[in-house]
């Protein structure tokens, strides 16, 4: 698929871009049922390779057991996952944004679920204070909608055209995996998306996902890409899945 010129000057003006219906619904399904049997116990994450976190405990909401919060290396350990990852559709717009259709790597992925009730936030920050990946413009993040992924129950928010601020210090959110940056930085916008679209978003713009208090459960699939001409001082080439 192409990109228009208006959608890369809406990608190079913003920091991200909303693309719809890149999964098929039959994927779709697919991608539901598969995160479904994890979630309900009806198939095991660490059988198929993939590596768990758990909402903290005390989180939004009492729950019984430990509540799964995110699913990591998908792409690696599970063929169907890796079809999606490596699909036309999708890759052909990280090759437009990035600015090279070849030698493309998935750099990581990671699957957030925001349970329904017990989704905590994701502050604010910029994936490159994670990633390091330089020039920061030659990688980018397609984040995917399993659900349909609104205010209420979490959607991802954006500050359009913070991308142009550079990489801004971060630092770690005591007790907590994250980081975010000091300071005050307004204009966050909520970008809510039906399931199926998909986020591209430039890895030096500032988003996050507030908790889900909602009955609705918004999951999403976060795929990192980068092109081959990339340095990636905290991940080597050989740790990344090439998907063309
Ligand atoms: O899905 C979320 O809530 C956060 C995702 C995120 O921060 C990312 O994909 O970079």
């Amino acid at each position: 698929m192409t990109l228009t010129q208006a959608q890369l000057e809406a990608y190079e003006r913003d920091g991200y871009l909303v693309v719809e219906n890149l999964v098929s619904p039959q994927d779709l399904r697919t991608l539901r049922e598969r995160i479904d049997a994890i979630q309900e116990g009806r198939a095991s994450a660490q059988t198929s390779g993939f590596v768990t976190n758990f909402e903290p405990a005390g989180g939004t909401a009492v729950a019984a057991k430990p509540v799964l919060r995110k699913l990591s290396e998908l792409a690696v350990h599970d063929e169907f996952f890796r079809s999606i990852a490596s699909s036309q559709g999708i890759l052909d717009c990280v090759a437009q944004l990035t600015g090279r259709a070849e030698r493309i790597h998935l750099y990581s992925d990671q699957a957030f679920l925001k349970p329904a009730f017990h989704g905590t936030e994701k502050p604010l920050h910029q994936d490159n204070s994670y990633f390091r990946v330089e020039p920061m413009h030659f990688g980018v993040t397609c984040w995917m909608a399993i659900d349909d992924a609104t205010v209420e129950n979490g959607c991802m928010n954006y500050i359009p055209g913070s991308h142009k601020l550079g990489l801004i210090p971060h630092r770690a959110i005591k007790d907590t995996p994250h980081l975010t940056p000091d300071g005050q930085f307004g204009g966050e916008r909520p970008v809510p998306i039906p399931a199926g679209a998909c986020i591209f978003h430039h890895l030096l713009v500032l988003h996050s996902s507030k908790a889900n208090n909602s009955p609705n459960s918004r999951r999403a699939w976060a795929l990192h890409y980068v092109n081959g001409a990339a340095q990636c001082p905290v991940r080597d080439y050989a740790q990344m899945l090439p998907v063309r």
